[in-house]
């Protein structure tokens, strides 16, 4: 089983987590783990807001569409309890009722609601009633697998023979990820149950021997390795990594192509290409097994593809996919603006998948992009009022390409809603990311007010963080330890705070920095050794001890490497971990004939009227092409874009 460990830092060797205790585990472990949401409480004025707009807003209105759409209806229709025919549009519809129930799952652990709990009992029943008897779970394909809901899956009346469009799996890896999350912050094992008997099922069925192909759309392999974190259950982790090997392998399957990862064996894979969401969730799983075998050939491959990505494949916005075009990655530096796809679940798979490279690795860099795409191309996919989304996030708008699903700007839902839903499950989950552990390490990886307990090896620690993050570079901390302890605060410190927009040259800063992280440890300025982009504060803490972290945060030009034909002679701008963009709505709509010049004087000013929300907006001047009038321009954060209907929009400016 343990392969090779030359990739492994020597703490990794020693570091076995036990996730189920009073059981043996046989599988190694991430050597760093995240600090579980139950004990982190996030108080902040731009998280918090969204977090409370999903529960409030966003899941009764995804619910309705559900009902409304026949989701639930496919699970009685199914079970023989309704009369009718296949409902909806995709044969992964039942994921979108998954989703609901993770993300709800997720939001009662910081905001308790009985009401919220009883409906997700009530649909799990619904669900229940749409399981057959030995556990398979797809409501089409027991309804009438000869009539899938889409016209391009296909119709060859046996479970999984299409796979490769199907979607069974997919929509086995949702239910999976949805248990878990369910039975984690319920204690309820009424959907968990569903879930084991499907899983039971698929490890039945899949394997040498037995049927042997890969999911047509990975999640099952990440929803495999949840379930046996949970049960202990080898077989499991097994299956995941069936799942993945078989990938690639023309012996047992025909190929389903790039589009799929499924060109060759993931281990000799080493670009990021095809399906962009696809793709993620599949290096997500790679990455899994990768620390529960500590399998050096799969570490490689997802550090080569990272690398891939994060050179050539990844937009400003922290996006991912160039096509339209099979929802895909585009070719090395091939990062078109106004065609972009940068899909929403695309930005969530990625965060999925850089977290589960934290942990193995410590690293910031991973947290660079993580914070890249929440703060922008991801929160874009919702609007501002939770009941809009995109599907599509774009760097450039004209206003009439109908770039987000037949829609040039936000839409209340879609035939295939699997952004709103996955928005609903990941945006509840955001606390499980700010802190992580390792030993006696307390590691803080992103900044929002915040309550925390954390368990290092030989101490408790409660953690309190008040910031205006991301309006604001400075973080306050309360560091309180049940006694005085020595133990070891990494504070990341953001690429954007040290000049770099992201590993790697795709982009730079045109510009300087004002400064550098500066930190005080009650109220005295300490020097600080940097590690793995994180400050290392190492001491004795005492209860009430407080540090104040201080980002230069200030307006930054950036520029794309000049290989990326698209940004050739433009500019971005940017402020902390937000990007900017111009709307034509606040510019006169003149986006087409102006130009930003790198000595145009920039002002940040708090505007909390045009969305009733704070919000940092840019003004200053920008050139008229061709001319020296000037017009007065306003750019504000990239998420909060097309709010007030259709309309242009820029990222990237020309420079003269
Ligand atoms: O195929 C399931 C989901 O629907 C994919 O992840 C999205 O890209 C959309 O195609
Ligand atoms: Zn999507």
């Amino acid at each position: 089983m343990i392969k090779e460990i030359i990739f492994y830092p020597l703490a990794f060797l020693f570091s076995i987590i036990t996730s189920c205790p009073g059981q043996q585990q046989k599988y190694f472990d991430y050597p760093l783990s995240m600090v579980d949401i139950t004990n982190v409480e996030i108080t902040d004025d731009f998280w918090l807001p969204k977090i409370r707009t999903i529960q409030q807003t966003t899941i009764p209105f995804a619910l309705d569409k559900c009902t409304v759409e026949g989701r639930l209806d496919n699970f009685l229709i199914a079970g023989k309890k309704k009369q009718g025919t296949v409902r909806g549009a995709m044969p992964f519809d039942d994921t979108d009722v998954y989703k609901i129930i993770e993300g709800a799952s997720y939001s009662l652990i910081s905001a308790p609601n009985k009401e919220l709990d009883a409906t997700l009992d009530s649909i799990i029943a619904i669900i229940k009633i749409g399981q057959e008897p030995d556990g398979y779970l797809t409501t089409w394909c027991t309804i009438d697998p000869f009539h899938p809901p889409a016209p391009w899956a296909q119709k060859t009346g046996k479970r999984w023979i299409g796979e490769s469009s199907n979607h069974e799996l997919y929509n086995s890896g949702h239910l999976f990820e949805a248990a878990a999350a369910h039975y984690h912050a319920t204690g309820k094992r009424n959907f968990l149950e569903l879930a084991l008997k499907n899983a039971d099922l698929l490890v039945q069925t899949f394997g040498p021997g037995k049927l042997s192909m890969p999911p047509g759309h990975q999640i099952v392999e990440t929803g495999l390795i949840k379930l046996y974190r949970i049960t202990g259950n080898e077989k499991y982790v097994q299956l995941a990594k069936y799942f993945l090997d078989v990938r690639g392998d023309s012996t047992t399957h025909s190929l389903y192509g790039e589009y799929s990862q499924d060109q060759k064996p993931v281990v000799q894979q080493n670009v990021i290409v095809g399906h962009a969401v696809r793709a993620v969730y599949m290096y997500a799983g790679m990455t899994d097994i990768a620390a529960l075998y500590r399998d050096s050939a799969y570490l490689k491959a997802v550090t080569v593809i990272w690398t891939n990505m994060i050179e050539k494949k990844i937009y400003l916005t922290g996006g991912i996919g160039a096509k339209h075009e099979g929802e895909a990655l585009g070719n090395d530096y091939e990062l078109p603006n106004l065609t972009a796809y940068g899909e929403t679940c695309a930005s969530i798979g990625n965060v999925y998948w850089n977290n589960r490279l934290f942990m193995l690795s410590g690293d910031s860099k991973y947290f660079d992009v993580i914070e890249r795409s929440l703060y922008n191309g991801l929160i874009s996919g919702i609007s501002l009022d939770g009941k809009n989304f995109f599907y599509v996030n774009p760097l450039e708008a004209d206003g009439s390409f109908k770039f987000n699903s037949g829609a040039c700007t936000r839409r209340p839902w879609f035939d295939c809603s699997c952004c709103p839903t996955n928005l609903i499950r990941f945006i509840p989950s955001l606390p499980g990311l700010i802190y992580a552990v390792q030993g006696d390490i307390l590691y803080v990886n992103l900044y929002m007010s915040s309550k925390a307990r954390v368990q290092l090896d030989q101490i408790t620690v409660q953690c309190e963080q008040q910031s205006d993050y991301p309006w604001e570079g400075t973080v306050h901390m309360n560091i309180i330890p049940e006694r005085a302890g020595h133990f070891t605060i990494k504070l990341r410190l953001p690429g954007w705070a040290q000049n770099q927009v992201l590993p790697g040259d795709l982009y730079s800063y045109a510009d300087s920095i004002a400064g550098k992280a500066v930190i005080t440890v009650n109220g005295r300025e300490l020097s600080y050794a940097v590690d793995h982009g994180y400050a290392v504060l190492a001491r004795t803490w005492m209860p009430g001890d407080s540090i104040r972290l201080t980002l230069p945060m200030s307006i930054r030009r950036v520029v794309a490497n000049e290989r990326v034909k698209d940004d050739e002679n433009l500019t971005a701008l940017e402020y902390g971990p937000l990007v900017y963009c111009f709307e034509g709505i606040d510019n006169n709509n003149e986006l087409g004939s102006l130009t930003l010049s790198d000595h145009a004087s920039l002002k940040m000013e708090q505007q909390n009227d045009l969305f009733h929300q704070k919000m940092n907006i840019i003004s200053g001047e920008l050139r008229k092409k061709g001319s020296d009038s000037v017009r007065k321009f306003t750019a504000l954060p990239y998420y909060a874009w097309s709010n007030r209907g259709p309309g242009s929009m820029k990222v990237w400016m020309p420079r003269k």
